[in-house]
């Protein structure tokens, strides 16, 4: 009943709506259950650990996650809320769909407790470090507008953009052809 959600594909840098800070979501319902499954299945085809909805043109608060590496543990948060419960920090070397080719080592906080609403609405909490934490915060991040190379310097930044940039202007060419 009108909750189809269109063919979802992956905004890519320099694209400028990956900065674009998401709302809330009022009313769990259909459409967003429909649009976190077909975000966890293009996570899979992807082979991603980790999507948000600003990546698929969706701006509003919702990210899915699965660290295991049988896809046994998908993982739907709604309007997530992050505290930190060890400011340590700890570095990963991160990738992101939205930024293909690219990885590097970012520093994020080792522990923290994420509140959310799962897909019945129900309020849940959730403590996580190691991998699905360092995840959850690369996510949480994409729903203020804010990608991983947004933690390195300046000029790594300005690199990696530049790049992406070229490339996009060479894609355009060939699609012309
Ligand atoms: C965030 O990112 C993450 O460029 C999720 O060619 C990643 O799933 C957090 C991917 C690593 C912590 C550590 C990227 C796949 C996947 C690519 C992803 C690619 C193929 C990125
Ligand atoms: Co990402």
């Amino acid at each position: 009943m009108s909750a189809s959600v269109p063919p979802l594909t992956i905004l890519e840098l320099p694209d400028k709506r990956l900065h674009i800070k998401a709302k809330p979501i009022k009313e769990v319902d259909g459409y967003i259950r429909n649009v976190a499954q077909a975000m966890l299945k293009l996570m899979y085809e992807s082979v991603g650990i980790g999507l948000a909805a600003t990546q698929v043109n969706i701006h509003k608060r919702l990210i899915v996650v699965d660290v295991s590496d049988n896809h046994s543990e998908p993982r739907i948060l709604i309007n997530p809320k992050i505290e930190v419960l060890d400011p340590e920090l700890v570095s990963y070397r991160e990738a992101c769909l939205s930024v293909p080719g690219f990885d590097d080592e970012v520093r994020r906080f080792k522990r923290i407790r994420v509140s959310f609403l799962d897909e019945q609405a129900a309020q849940q909490s959730l403590e996580a470090d190691g991998l699905l934490g360092v995840c959850i915060q690369h996510e949480c991040d994409h729903l203020q507008g804010k990608l991983f190379i947004d933690h390195l310097s300046n000029l790594k930044r300005r690199r990696i953009y530049k790049k992406l940039e070229k490339q996009q202007k060479l894609q355009k060419t060939a699609d012309y052809a």
